[in-house]
């Protein structure tokens, strides 16, 4: 795609494309997986490495970088007068990824905002604002079910939590936190104070396939969905595969497979949502000649609406009351994580927009249906996003990719909004 930048000003501040790639391609090494994906849940082995890593980059490039006590990892310029209180504006996305997923959900978004921050310190360019670059500690909630963990602790959000939070494995959340460099004792340390951030920019892939349509190669994101995930747990009597008559059975499983079909007709037939997903499905104890005692699963329903959001989680409630009913099965709902569909700043979309034309890029107002960090962001500070194409428009997998050209234009972007600001 050729660019023709509206004038010479605008084309001769640009990022290190070429050291942008590179970073990429470093990190896609880290928790790669035999099936050629990405295995870096937050907390785990990788990504603890996948953190390291990205200190050590920004120390390199003569940058501060720290982790606060929820695991967020910060990064600053040493030669910013910390005293005054400029407008302050923070960038970024996250370092972790789903299981099996892809290298530019959220590491990009890092990255594109380390190599904006790293552009302007080694080119001495002032900024008006006082720009922090951060990686949020578990926003995909792959291995520890708290997604959205560092922007909810940063936004002061983090306070309903079970006194020992443990992962999928009952590993425990205060050790994973404590090697990350964190500390769960300390949390309130990480949330920024109301009034102490003043925009929020985040990059991202579009993980959809509008931008890739239209040939569009900057998305200015509009909104971004709303969420509710629960988690279900189904109880019922375990027992012989060979020996247990059919009658009479409490089989849990065949109840998660009701559920699982519940969980589509709301979104599908019902269309009480825009989309709802059963992602994770764990039956205990998983042995193939014994019906199962019990079922955990994840429901994820999405939708614009705030209010169609709590209505099909009430009738998807009565659903399982009635299913547990039938199939004479314990079906609660163990926990409920909601996070609020969100607009994004208007100012901010109109820098956005405006640092696209200036570089000669086409670009597209578009909602997001995937969740970010900055929609938790947005409880305490206006909230831009730009978005870059998916190729093929998918994302959550291996073979997520964006065109070398995008993703430097994306951070090209990034850059030219933070100067506007
Ligand atoms: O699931 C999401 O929308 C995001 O990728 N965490
Ligand atoms: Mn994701
Ligand atoms: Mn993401
Ligand atoms: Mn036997």
């Amino acid at each position: 795609r050729a660019r023709t930048p509206r004038s010479t000003a605008a084309a001769s501040v640009a990022v290190n494309g070429p050291r942008l790639l590179d970073r990429i391609r470093r990190f896609a090494a880290i928790g790669r997986d035999d099936q050629g994906g990405i295995n870096r849940p937050g907390f785990g082995e990788a990504d603890r490495a996948a953190r390291a890593h990205l200190i050590e980059e920004a120390r390199q490039a003569g940058l501060l970088a720290r982790t606060d006590a929820a695991g967020n990892v910060l990064i600053r310029r040493p030669d910013h007068d910390h005293d005054l209180r400029p407008p302050r504006l923070l960038l970024g996305s996250h370092l972790d990824t789903v299981l099996n997923g892809g290298e530019l959900d959220g590491a990009y978004g890092v990255l594109a905002a380390l190599e904006v921050l790293h552009s302007l310190h080694e080119s001495a360019i002032p900024t008006r604002c006082d720009v922090t670059v951060v990686s949020f500690a578990n926003e995909e909630g792959a291995l520890f079910p708290q997604p959205f963990w560092g922007s909810m602790a940063l936004a002061g959000r983090l306070h309903a939590l079970p006194d020992d939070p443990r992962d999928y494995h009952g590993q425990s959340l205060r050790d994973a936190l404590r090697l990350a460099g964190g500390d769960l004792s300390d949390l309130p340390s990480a949330g920024w104070p109301p009034g102490s951030l003043d925009a929020y920019l985040e990059l991202h892939i579009e993980q959809g396939p509008v931008l890739e349509r239209l040939g569009k190669p900057i998305g200015v994101v509009d909104s971004v969905t709303g969420r509710t995930q629960l988690a279900v747990e189904i109880s019922g009597s375990a027992g012989h595969a060979g020996t247990t008559p059919m009658a009479g059975r409490r089989d849990p499983l065949v109840g998660a497979a009701h559920v699982v079909l519940a969980v589509r007709r709301m979104a599908g037939e019902e269309e009480l949502c825009r989309v709802a997903t059963v992602g994770r499905l764990e039956p205990s104890p998983n042995s193939s000649n014994t019906i199962p005692e019990r079922v955990r699963l994840s429901v994820d329903i999405r939708d614009s609406s705030a209010r169609r959001l709590a209505a099909a989680e009430e009738a998807f409630r009565e659903t399982l009351a009635a299913l547990a009913r039938r199939e004479r099965l314990d079906i609660t709902v163990r926990d409920a994580i909601r996070t609020a569909p969100v607009h994004t700043d208007q100012r901010l979309r109109h820098a956005i927009a405006s640092s696209a034309r200036d570089l000669g890029l086409g670009y597209e107002t578009l909602p997001s249906g995937a969740g970010h960090d900055a929609q938790v962001v947005a409880d305490i500070a206006p909230i831009g996003m730009i978005f870059v194409p998916s190729i093929g428009g998918v994302s959550h997998v291996p073979s997520e990719r964006t065109t070398p050209e995008d993703l430097i234009a994306g951070a090209d972007v990034l850059l030219h909004t933070v100067l506007r600001l």
